[in-house]
């Protein structure tokens, strides 16, 4: 008989406050676990169980407060994931602008590259965009990102698309 595996892979899920991180979870995943000891530290923890192909994968998927009380622990957050998913607001160029941070963090916290993928969130709003996808497109190659993908967690536009992705690069990254 076939062997089948469990694939397990830690996700953290970055970006500024009010981005939508929870909205994109809460979004993807159906059912919610939190751990309370790491909600106090400022982190969510979600499970979810999904398959790619007829591989069954586990995402554990760490969404990271964005408050600047917990910068400092952000880089912790890194270590032990397989893949990082960057988000910024469409409508907050702000928050665009600071994905580069979270970029220089990741790599001054793990030698190794994590996979990761940006995600433009709240295309929904469209008469208030001001962030285009060929500048983040740009950004996102210039850093060796695997994908970016513009989604709303109020449709659910692309959303699965990016966490399907994420896993798959994650996979990918492991054969390696
Ligand atoms: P965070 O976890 O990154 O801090 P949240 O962000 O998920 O808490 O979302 C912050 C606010 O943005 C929430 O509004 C949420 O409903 C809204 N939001 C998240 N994603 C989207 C989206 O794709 N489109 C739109 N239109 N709104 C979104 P409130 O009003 O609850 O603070
Ligand atoms: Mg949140």
């Amino acid at each position: 008989m076939e062997k089948k595996f469990l694939y397990f892979f830690k996700i953290s899920i970055v970006g500024d406050y009010a981005v939508g991180k929870t909205s994109l979870i809460d979004r993807y995943v159906n059912e919610k676990f939190e751990a309370d000891y790491i909600a106090t530290m400022g982190v969510n923890i979600t499970l979810k169980n999904f398959k790619l192909g007829d591989l069954p994968v586990q995402l554990m998927l760490w969404d990271i407060g964005g408050s600047d009380k917990w910068a400092n622990l952000r880089t912790m957050f890194y270590r032990g994931s397989s893949g990082v998913i960057l988000v910024y607001d469409v409508t907050r160029p702000a928050t665009f602008l600071n994905i580069t941070h979270y970029l220089e963090d990741m790599e001054h916290t793990i030698n190794k590259k994590l996979p990761f993928i940006l995600l433009g969130n709240k295309v929904d709003l469209e008469h208030l965009k001001k962030i285009e996808p060929e500048i983040a497109e740009k950004l996102m190659e210039e850093s060796n990102g695997v994908a970016l993908f513009e989604t709303s967690a109020k449709t659910g536009e692309n959303v699965e698309n990016a966490f399907k992705l994420i896993a798959q690069a994650c996979l990918k990254s492991k054969k390696e």
